[in-house]
């Protein structure tokens, strides 16, 4: 698992190099970001179930059909499954905010999940709008607790969009 830092070290150790101004550059983005990414996390983590909650709200009002008969999280046990995975999306997404750095996600999240949605015929389309509407949700939830600048927040959530959609082709 890597953060801002031990990535640029690699890629800096593995040519044998100092750090050059990009570098520099980037490890004072880093630091220069590292209350804002904090004081995100703090706000997601008091939140973190009533936030999931709303986000799986909205996407069955947006889309019911996936809690009726024949939808994937139709019985109690797939609906349970579904706010769970939520629940990883967002736990997760707050290890990368403020790692700076989005490799936690493909370790332990992205990798292999297409594969076990495609044979559980849990659909990638509806889910990766539940990210994005928990994306929106956060965003607003962030933005309340002081944070003024909170475009960073989008990364993680469309990071895993990007993902699932991607590989889904
Ligand atoms: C931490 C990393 C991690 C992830 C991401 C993860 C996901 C994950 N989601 C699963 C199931 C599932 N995931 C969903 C999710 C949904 N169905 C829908 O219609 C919605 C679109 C969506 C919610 C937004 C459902 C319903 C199941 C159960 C499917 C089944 O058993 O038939 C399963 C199969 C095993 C199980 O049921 O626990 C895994 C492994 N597990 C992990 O350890």
């Amino acid at each position: 698992m890597r953060d801002a830092i031990t990535s640029l070290i690699g890629t800096y150790d593995v040519a044998g190099r100092y750090f050059d101004r990009n570098a520099i550059d980037s490890l004072k983005t880093y630091f220069e970001t590292g209350t804002s990414r904090i004081q995100a996390a703090a706000a997601i983590n008091t939140n973190a179930a009533a936030l999931v909650k709303r986000a799986g709200s909205k996407l069955f009002e947006d889309l019911p059909e996936l809690i009726r008969p024949g939808g994937n999280a139709y019985t109690t046990r797939r609906y349970a499954a579904c706010l769970r995975d939520m629940d990883y999306y967002l736990r997760y997404a707050t290890y990368a905010l403020v790692a700076g750095n989005m490799n936690v996600l493909d370790e332990r999240v992205l990798q292999g999940l297409r594969e076990t949605y495609n044979s559980l015929g849990v659909p990638i389309g509806p889910t990766v709008q539940g990210i994005q509407i928990m994306k929106d949700i956060v965003k607003a939830e962030v933005a309340a607790a002081g944070v003024a600048d909170t475009s960073f927040v989008d990364e993680p959530f469309d990071y895993m969009t990007r993902e699932l959609s991607e590989q889904d082709i």
